[in-house]
């Protein structure tokens, strides 16, 4: 007697176990696991904002949704992730417009040399109708756009010399983005341009494959860039927004309140990672010329050379892909907005 209900009583709190187990593995299955990768460091602006991203998630979706943030293009190049994200092998990324051009050509409006004179008129852009309108293509391609980051304006590196004059560019091996408008624009200003993903780049200026590039000061900071070029040269000659994508076909499966708190996480995460670039972006220029780069501005006169040259791939290269109404819609409206009154 006593033997057989022992034995019940183990059996029964087997059982009892094995239910609890369940019902935990059922509870740990109702949370998403996720991956969300980035090219720089993680002590990057981009890192710091994935961070804050993450905890996010977790707090607005009660824990059901896990962001797990991957940097250093750990999981492979913009271009990869896109492709990735698209196939629906990996769920989440952040990364350059000027990549996504080849699937949504709208986006090369964000290519163009000299667009906006500052971040303000960056965030009326990119936030509002214009912005919205270019970011509405990615569904059809297999991917969901939640908010543009800042990556900033561009600058120049590079180990040969300070570019302080148009013919300065000439015969410089300038690492660029995978990007048409970008290839043709420095072409055009007589480098030799030539394609190469970021998650490539330290290693090709180590290695002198290639002689220089350009990014904001933020990234030629967190990617450490200062330590195998020499010169800086500040032209600001184009504002870079970073992208935050989903995979479409997981995006699809997710309940529409995880939806919901993914778009405003992503959108908190927007707002903290502007307000961190630009912080960080006013201290850089002193940080990257104690670390011993050699900091030139072009007059305003050669500025304004470079500036023409560019200016000839607008309505062959960027109004070609845009479309002439929305580039010149995009640039009335920017016109509109710096005659507000109080401006
Ligand atoms: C990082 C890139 C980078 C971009 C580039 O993955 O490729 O130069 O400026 O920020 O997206």
């Amino acid at each position: 007697m006593t033997r057989i209900s022992k034995t019940r009583g183990l059996r029964a709190a087997a059982m009892a176990l094995a239910l609890f187990m369940a019902a935990g593995a059922a509870l740990a299955q109702s949370s998403t696991t996720f991956k969300f990768g980035y090219g720089l460091q993680e002590d990057s602006n981009q890192g710091r904002a994935a961070r804050l991203f993450a905890e996010r998630v977790a707090q607005l979706s009660n824990g059901r949704l896990k962001m797990e943030p991957v940097g250093g293009a750990k999981l492979g190049s913009d271009d990869k992730m896109q492709g990735a994200l698209v196939a629906g092998g990996q769920e989440m990324m952040v990364g350059s417009t000027a990549t996504l051009v080849s699937l949504v050509k709208e986006m090369a409006l964000w290519d163009a040399p000299f667009l906006f004179n500052n971040t303000d008129e960056a965030d009326f852009l990119l936030d509002g109708a214009i912005g919205q309108q270019i970011m509405s293509k990615l569904p059809a391609k297999g991917l969901v756009g939640l908010v543009y980051w800042e990556n900033g304006f561009r600058n120049l590196t590079n180990n040969k010399r300070p570019i302080s004059r148009l013919d300065d560019f000439n015969g410089i091996k300038l690492r660029v983005m995978p990007n048409d408008t970008f290839i043709k624009a420095f072409k055009t200003l007589g480098a030799d341009a030539q394609p190469l993903a970021f998650a490539e780049l330290a290693d090709a200026l180590r290695t002198g494959k290639m002689d220089g590039q350009e990014n904001p000061f933020n990234t030629i900071l967190s990617s450490k860039f200062y330590e195998s070029q020499k010169y800086l040269s500040i032209t600001n000659h184009v504002y870079s927004p970073w992208i935050v994508l989903a995979s479409k076909k997981w995006w699809d499966g997710l309940q529409k309140a995880d939806q919901d708190a993914l778009l405003k996480a992503a959108q908190e995460s927007r707002d903290f990672e502007r307000k961190d670039t630009r912080e960080e972006a006013r201290r850089a220029l002193n940080q990257l010329t104690e670390k011993g780069m050699q900091v030139n501005v072009p007059t305003f006169g050669e500025l304004s050379r470079m500036r023409n040259r560019m200016d000839r791939i607008y309505a062959r290269d960027i109004g070609d892909k845009v479309g002439l109404s929305l580039l010149l819609e995009a640039q009335n409206q920017l016109m509109a907005y710096r005659q507000r009154p109080g401006r």
